[in-house]
C-alpha cells in the first residue's frame, strides 16, 4: 500500500506546526509565536496499528514573488511547470538564495500532497497569490485549510480566494478541533489521491479503535488507583504506648504523602495514555478543588449527608428499589457541585474519622501504631470525581495546546445521570465495599461507562 504523505505549507505563523502537532498527537513539535521557528522540513510519522501516513512540517514561504518570477523564466507553457519547480530545487543559486522555499518545495517535488494553511482572522491580500500559484505549479493534489487563529472575520474572503486555487477548502482550528473534526479532516485527505484512500481509511478505523482502547486503559488506571487509595495503611512497631502516640502524626504525614503520590502517578499514566508528555499537570500546582484531605470541601465532589444516607440505603436495599436508585444516581458524586453545600461543614466528617487510626498491643510485647485505611464512605467518590475531571481535560486536549492545563468546572454529574440505573447501583455497591476493604472483582467494568 502506498504511504500517504502531506506537506503542510503556507506563510510563517499560520499554525502549520500546530496542525501537524494536533493531527500527529505529538506535543514535542516546536510551536511558537516567533516566525521562523520551523527552519527545516520536519517529517512526522503518524503510525496506527495497521497503517500510517506522514505529515511534513515546513518553514513558511519567505520570498514567493521572486521564486515565481524565476519559475516563469524557466517554463514557457503549462506542461513545463512541474519540471521548472523540480529544476528550482536543484539549482545551486536558488538553494543559496531561497533556503526556505527549497525546504518546503522539496517534499512536493518528491510526491507529497499539499495542505496549504492560512489564518482566517487576518485579511486576505493579493500577496498570497504568488505562493498559491507556485503550489499550483507543482501539480500535486492539494487542499486549503483556513485556521481561524483569533476569530472568523475573514473566512469568507479567504474561501472565495482559495476556491480559485484549491478544489477543497476546509476550516480547521488545531487548538480546538475535537477528535471527530480531526477524523473528518483525515477522511477529506483520503479523497485527495485515490491511491491513498485505502490506507487513510485504515488509519481512521485504527484511530477510532485506539480511542476506545484509551478509555479502557483509563478505567483500568482508575480502578487500580481506587483500590490502592482505599486499601492503603501505614504502620510502625514501637515499644510503648506513648511512643505510639508520638509516631501517629508522622504516620499520618507519610500516609498522606503516599496517597498524593499515588494519585499523581495515576495522572501521569493518564497523560501517557493520551501521549501528553509535556502537559504541566502536577496535583500540587493544580490546586484541584478539593484537596484530597480537605474534608470541608468533600461536598463539592461527594454526597451531602442526606444523599449519603440514600446511597447507603440503596446499597443495602434489596434489588428493585429503582426509585431510590434514581435519587442517589442523580445526586451521586457530583450532583452536589455548586450546590452551596460547603456550609454543611466538617462536623459530619471530622478529620480523624476519614481514616482509621489504631494503637494496639502486640502479643510479644510492644505496640503497633497504624494510620489508615480510609474509613469514610464518601472517599471513593472523591477519587473518582477528581480522576474523571482530569480525564476530561486530558482526553480532550489537543497536542498543539501548550499552555498549562486549566481547571474549569466541567459538569460531571451529567455523565453520572446518563449511567444505567443498574450501573449506578452496582457502582454504589462497589464503592461501599472498597471502603470496607472488600475486593470488587469487576471494578474496571463498572467504571468504564464513566469514560
Ligand atoms: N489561539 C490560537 N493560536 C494559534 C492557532 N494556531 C496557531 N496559533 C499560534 O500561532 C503561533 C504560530 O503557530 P505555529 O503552529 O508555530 O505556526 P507556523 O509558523 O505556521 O508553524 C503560535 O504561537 C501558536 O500558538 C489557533 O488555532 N488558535
Ligand atoms: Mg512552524
Amino acid at each position: 500500500m502506498q504511504r500517504a504523505c502531506f506537506a503542510v505549507v503556507g506563510h510563517p505563523n499560520k499554525g502549520k506546526s500546530s496542525i501537524v502537532s494536533t493531527l500527529a498527537r505529538n506535543d514535542e513539535i516546536a510551536i511558537s509565536p516567533h516566525s521562523g521557528t520551523t527552519s527545516r522540513t520536519h517529517r512526522v510519522a503518524v503510525e496506527t496499528v495497521r497503517a500510517g501516513y506522514e505529515l511534513i512540517d515546513t518553514p513558511g514561504f519567505q520570498r514567493p514573488g521572486k521564486v515565481l518570477n524565476w519559475l516563469k523564466r524557466h517554463a514557457v507553457s503549462a506542461d513545463q511547470r512541474a519540471a521548472a519547480v523540480a529544476a528550482f530545487i536543484e539549482d545551486a543559486d536558488c538553494r543559496r538564495q531561497f533556503p526556505d522555499e527549497i525546504q518546503l518545495l522539496t517534499p512536493l517535488v518528491q510526491g507529497a500532497a499539499i495542505l496549504y494553511v492560512v489564518d482566517g482572522s487576518r485579511p486576505y491580500g493579493a500577496e498570497y497569490e504568488a505562493e498559491m500559484e507556485i503550489l499550483r505549479w507543482t501539480g500535486q493534489p492539494s487542499m486549503a485549510l483556513i485556521n481561524p487563529i483569533e476569530n472568523e472575520t475573514h473566512i469568507r474572503a479567504w474561501s472565495n480566494a482559495l476556491a480559485q486555487y484549491f478544489k477543497t477548502v476546509r476550516i480547521f482550528n488545531p487548538m480546538k478541533a475535537d477528535f471527530e473534526k480531526q477524523l473528518e479532516l483525515l477522511s477529506a485527505f483520503a479523497h485527495l489521491k485515490p491511491e491513498w484512500s485505502k490506507t487513510l481509511n485504515l488509519v481512521t478505523e485504527d484511530l477510532l479503535a485506539a480511542r476506545l482502547a484509551q478509555k479502557q486503559n483509563c478505567a483500568v488506571i482508575l480502578s487500580r488507583l481506587l483500590e490502592d487509595l482505599c486499601l492503603y495503611e501505614t504502620s510502625q512497631k514501637v515499644l510503648s504506648k506513648s511512643q505510639a502516640e508520638t509516631v501517629q502524626p508522622l504516620l499520618a504525614k507519610a500516609y498522606q504523602l503516599w496517597m498524593s503520590e499515588r494519585e499523581q502517578q495515576s495522572i501521569q499514566e493518564l497523560c501517557a495514555v493520551y501521549t501528553h508528555f509535556h502537559a504541566n499537570l502536577s496535583i500540587d500546582d493544580l490546586k484541584l478543588p478539593p484537596d484530597l484531605f480537605d474534608c470541608e470541601q468533600w461536598y463539592m465532589w461527594g454526597l451531602n449527608k442526606q444523599q449519603l444516607a440514600v446511597a447507603g440505603a440503596v446499597t443495602g436495599a434489596a434489588a428493585g428499589a429503582a426509585a431510590d436508585v434514581m435519587v442517589a444516581g442523580q445526586s451521586f458524586m457530583l450532583g452536589a457541585v455548586g450546590g452551596g453545600l460547603l456550609g454543611f461543614g466538617s462536623a459530619w466528617f471530622g478529620a480523624d474519622k476519614l481514616v482509621t487510626t489504631k494503637v494496639k498491643g502486640l502479643p510479644l510485647g510492644g505496640y503497633q501504631a497504624s494510620y489508615g485505611p480510609v474509613s469514610n464512605r464518601n472517599f471513593p467518590y472523591v477519587v473518582i470525581g477528581r480522576f474523571i475531571y482530569l480525564y476530561q481535560l486530558i482526553s480532550q486536549r489537543n497536542h498543539a495546546v501548550r499552555k498549562d492545563v486549566e481547571i474549569n468546572n466541567i459538569e460531571l454529574n451529567q455523565q453520572i445521570s446518563q449511567l444505567e440505573k443498574a450501573t449506578q447501583k452496582e457502582l454504589h455497591n462497589a464503592c461501599s465495599r472498597l471502603v470496607r476493604q472488600k475486593p470488587v472483582e469487576n471494578l474496571t467494568d463498572l467504571l468504564l461507562p464513566l469514560f
